[in-house]
């Protein structure tokens, strides 16, 4: 396996599975949520544009995202793949992904969808507020916002790599490690 997109609503377990399928199938993990908080924590120029979206549970403009991204994926040319994690979000960063991987590697060979029904994702992320200090994991109207945006923005990406033959669905509700083997099997099987 080399690239790949783990996909899904906020909360569906993206984060979660994405560091135990970097280390399985020895790929390089970007995280754009991850890249995000990792600005605003450093109060960077770009930290403080993405930190207004975020906390409201909006996507951060394309424009920043790619050009923060695509930086990222210039800087990995040597590793084995890379898994994408939050990323594409949109189908315009979808395209400028495909474009920066012809240029740079190998093209994306599956989209995984963790698919979780909306209640359950609304509880995961309310517990995961209780210690992760995030603003966007504390109120359930902006939860619910998350929910909608994706489902407005961000689930045409799921059709723009249907339409590839490569975009494949894998239930997101069991454990953390019955979730992760349920992946391995649809991703041994490519
Ligand atoms: P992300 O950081 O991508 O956050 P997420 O969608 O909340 O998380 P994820 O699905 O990874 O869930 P996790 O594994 O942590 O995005 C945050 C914000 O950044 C976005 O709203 C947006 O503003 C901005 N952003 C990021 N990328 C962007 C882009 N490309 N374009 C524009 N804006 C962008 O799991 C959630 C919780 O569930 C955890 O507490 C976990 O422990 C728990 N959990 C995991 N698996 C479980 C299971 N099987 N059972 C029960 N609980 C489970």
């Amino acid at each position: 396996m080399k690239n790949m997109i783990l996909f899904g609503p906020p909360g569906s377990g993206k984060g979660t599975q994405a560091v135990k399928l970097a280390e399985h199938y020895n790929l390089l993990h970007l995280s754009t949520g991850d890249m995000f908080r990792y600005e605003i924590k450093n109060n960077t120029p770009l930290g403080q544009r993405a930190k207004s979206y975020m906390d409201k549970g909006e996507l951060v403009p394309d424009e920043i995202t790619i050009e923060m991204l695509k930086e990222r994926v210039e800087r990995a040319k040597d590793v084995n793949g890379i898994i994408f994690d939050g990323f594409p979000r949109t189908v315009a960063q979808a395209e400028a992904l495909d474009q920066m991987l012809e240029e740079i590697s190998g093209p994306i060979k599956a989209l995984l969808l963790l698919d979780v029904p909306d209640e359950e994702i609304v509880k995961r992320i309310l517990l995961r507020g209780e210690t992760s200090g995030r603003k966007d994991d504390l109120d359930e109207e902006i939860i619910r916002n998350r929910i909608e945006v994706f489902n407005r923005e961000t689930t045409p990406v799921y059709d723009y790599y249907d339409q590839k033959n490569i975009a494949f669905k894998v239930d997101g509700v069991g454990s953390v490690d019955e979730i992760f083997r349920r992946i391995c099997r649809t991703l041994d099987q490519l």
